[in-house]
């Protein structure tokens, strides 16, 4: 059994659009709570087991897989007929499972410390800057539509969303790919289902 805890436009508004596209939503008890919201609304869900109390988490028979990066790893392999995954050995499994590594590892915090507008040299000798992840993703769109080539993956889903959300960065090319992923009926569908879910 498949149960995600979910908040509506949150993080895990993702995982639904993932779920939408790989036709599991059938498959799949989506438990929606509240969350504590920057801005100062929602609050922590007792009935949310995410040791912070976060969105998403996921319970998979009774084993919890939490953090983005990993829930929609784990979903897109389990539902491997949608074709959102690379399996183990093809070559492109390697950049598959980096970029995942990459968005939880650098490009999310990197996006976060730029819109706090916090600098170190210690935070950019660790992660670099917006700059450098921005060239790295326009970098691997040049000439092809997603991250991975031709096909759209789980990868676009997770790392074209904080885009989606806060808008487009002005680089053509990346700019572009936001618009393909955006596009997909997993977006239109994420979208509809949290207007009609109050947690
Ligand atoms: N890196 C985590 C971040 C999860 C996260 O911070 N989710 C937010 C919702 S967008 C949350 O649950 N916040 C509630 C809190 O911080 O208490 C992931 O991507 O799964």
């Amino acid at each position: 059994m498949l149960t995600l805890f979910h908040s509506p436009n949150s993080r895990s508004t993702r995982v639904v659009a993932l779920l939408h596209e790989l036709d599991a939503l059938d498959a799949v008890r989506i438990e929606t709570v509240t969350v504590a919201r920057r801005d100062g609304s929602g609050a922590p869900d007792a009935r949310n087991p995410h040791p912070d109390r976060k969105v998403p988490y996921l319970v998979h028979d009774g084993v919890a897989v939490w953090e983005s990066s990993a829930i929609m790893l784990h979903l897109a392999d389990l539902f491997p007929a949608a074709g959102l995954s690379v399996p183990v050995g093809d070559p492109r499994r390697g950049a598959y499972l980096s970029w995942f590594a990459w968005y939880a590892g650098v490009m999310e915090p990197v996006m976060m410390l730029e819109a706090a507008g916090v600098a170190h040299p210690a935070l950019a000798a660790t992660f670099r800057g917006g700059a450098e992840m921005r060239a790295r993703l326009a970098e691997a769109l040049d000439g092809r539509p997603y991250l991975l080539g031709e096909a759209f993956t789980a990868a676009d889903l997770l790392l074209h969303s904080p885009f989606a959300f806060f808008g487009k960065p002005g680089v053509p090319a990346i700019d572009a790919w936001v618009d393909r992923c955006s596009a997909r009926p997993g977006a239109a569908y994420a979208a509809a289902f949290d207007a009609t879910r109050r947690a």
